[in-house]
């Protein structure tokens, strides 16, 4: 699999919207208008990436969503991360 590092990284998260670079991961935060919709999202890409078997670290606080990707089996960012914020991107 491959892995990316900050600067490796750098042009496939610029073809993400608003997703940062952190700590061998990338992050974003989603804001909606109320929890209901947050909840909606969250049922919504939980399905996702459980069918994809790849999971979010992510934390909810009403309307807003901290989502953090990284491949802990390989110890950093891989292609299954763009892939999953990409489809979460068009889920939001
Ligand atoms: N999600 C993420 N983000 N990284 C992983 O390495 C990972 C995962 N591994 N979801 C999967 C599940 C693995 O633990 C199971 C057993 O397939």
């Amino acid at each position: 699999m491959n892995t990316y590092n900050e600067t490796s990284a750098k042009s496939l998260i610029d073809s993400l919207i608003d997703w940062k670079y952190n700590n061998h991961g990338i992050e974003k935060q989603f804001t909606f208008k109320n929890f209901s919709e947050a909840l909606s999202f969250i049922v919504r890409v939980g399905l996702l990436a459980e069918k994809k078997d790849h999971h979010p670290e992510w934390s909810n606080v009403y309307n807003k969503v901290d989502i953090r990707l990284s491949t802990h089996s390989a110890g950093g960012l891989t292609d299954k991360d763009f892939d999953l914020a990409k489809s979460i991107d068009k889920i939001a």
